[in-house]
């Protein structure tokens, strides 16, 4: 057994070389070269105020994805923490000046929060979490889909501080006809053609102890651009529910008849292994995508990759599922042919995910196909084929490097 401090030492002691090496490292760090033509082209660095670069997939609205080296720590840096906006028109919050609105036809007694009151007349609960965009490596479907095109980053693992969602409802008597709780952020669809951004979650998922309305993010306020000063998280599921820069709360005793939820971030029944239903918006085809699927990503070596024949190879990365713990990590050192149990690093939370590492001792000469599978307490893995669907959602095909020896 490692401690976890030799863990957490080593781990980033990997990310200092990564960041370190010259040339390749910085190209590789824009995305894997399986990105089809264009959607690797169309990348580059650059930085949004109070960001270190990150990899740009749109200037407007914002998209910008987190390279590689940064979900190299345990807990992604809130400065290297990925943003995704679906309108252009992203407002500056004054914090003195910003309300929360709780109302809507399923509570008693609407009312209004100011920031202060959220920090002060609630326990504030942290909970370490992946927020990670349910279009997170679209950019590697073949066929392609359209949409923005995400390598690897469109996720990150961070501590969030909060009030519970439920006591907020309570507060404001919720009551028990309350199917949805619609949440809007303050970004607003002004001179788009793109309809406002509003999303609901089913009233019982709003009602579970881990559903926070977060204001902190990593010990620090929210940075603006991962929703300040409040943003809802939803540990589990995938980022489209955790809205930015909230305003309003509605407990609704309808089904929200929304774009956002009856046209978008639709996944076709039966195909994936959902667990979480979301009933009131279910129809007879497609379903709310909910929870995240089992995956883990290699962040160490990198694809293509060199090393000399007989070196030590530490491979590491991470693994994550919607909250049921992952249970082991295996590694394949072949293409896929046998298989080996990584080492996990320490438990962050059954909603974050779990560092793994692997050693190497005597890469032969040759080229060498690593492979990472994840399986969490359920049982549940990775795909080895990808599972199409129209949107390209929760891609978790089994992550490869090829690295040579020699
Ligand atoms: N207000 C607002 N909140 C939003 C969105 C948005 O466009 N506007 N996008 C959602 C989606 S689809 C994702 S993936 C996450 C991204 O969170 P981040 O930008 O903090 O990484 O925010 C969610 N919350
Ligand atoms: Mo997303």
């Amino acid at each position: 057994m490692t401690t976890r401090r030799a863990f957490l030492a080593s781990t980033s002691g990997l990310a200092l070389a990564g960041f370190g090496a010259p040339g390749g490292a910085v190209a590789r760090s824009l995305g894997p070269d399986a990105l089809p033509a264009g959607a690797l082209g169309a990348s580059e660095l650059a930085a949004l105020p109070g960001k270190v670069p990150l990899i740009k997939k749109t200037w407007r609205p914002p998209n910008f994805e987190t390279p590689i080296a940064s979900l190299r720590e345990a807990f992604t840096p809130n400065d290297a923490f990925f943003v995704r906006y679906h309108i252009a028109g992203v407002p500056g919050v004054d914090a003195r000046a910003w309300r929360l609105e709780v109302g809507g036809d399923a509570l008693d007694r609407p009312q209004t929060f100011t920031l202060a009151q959220l920090r002060s007349e609630f326990e504030p609960v942290e909970i370490a979490a992946v927020c990670q965009c349910s279009g997170n490596r679209r950019g590697l479907f073949d066929p392609h889909v359209p949409g923005v095109q995400w390598g690897y980053g469109a996720m990150g693992n961070a501590r969030w501080k909060g009030a519970r969602l439920r006591e907020v409802l309570a507060r404001a008597g919720v009551t028990r006809g309350a199917v949805e709780i619609v949440v809007d952020g303050a970004d607003g669809a002004v001179l788009e053609a793109t309809p406002d951004f509003v999303k609901s979650i089913p009233a019982w998922k709003a009602m579970d102890e881990n559903t926070l309305l977060a204001y902190e993010m990593n010990g620090e306020p929210l940075p603006h651009w991962n929703g300040f000063p409040v943003r809802l998280v939803v540990p589990g599921w995938t980022a489209t529910y955790w809205m930015k820069h909230l305003t309003s709360i509605r407990a609704s005793s309808t089904p929200f008849e929304g774009f956002w939820m009856a046209k978008a971030y639709r996944i076709p029944k039966g195909v994936f292994p959902t667990v979480d239903r979301f009933l009131s918006q279910e129809a007879e085809a497609s379903t709310p995508i909910t929870e995240m699927v089992v995956n883990s990503l290699i962040l160490a070596p990198g694809d293509a990759d060199r090393f000399r024949a007989g070196q030590t190879v530490e491979m590491s990365g991470i693994a994550w599922d919607a909250g049921a713990g992952i249970v082991s990590v295996d590694i394949s050192v072949d293409g896929g042919r046998s298989w080996r149990a990584a080492e996990l690093g320490p438990d962050l939370g059954r909603f974050a995910w779990r560092q793994w590492r692997h050693l190497i001792p005597s890469l032969r000469t040759g080229t060498h196909t690593f492979v990472a599978r994840a399986t969490n307490r359920q049982g549940m893995s990775q795909t080895q084929a990808l599972v199409a669907n129209p949107a390209g959602y929760h891609h978790n095909v089994l992550h490869r490097v090829t690295v040579q020896a020699g």
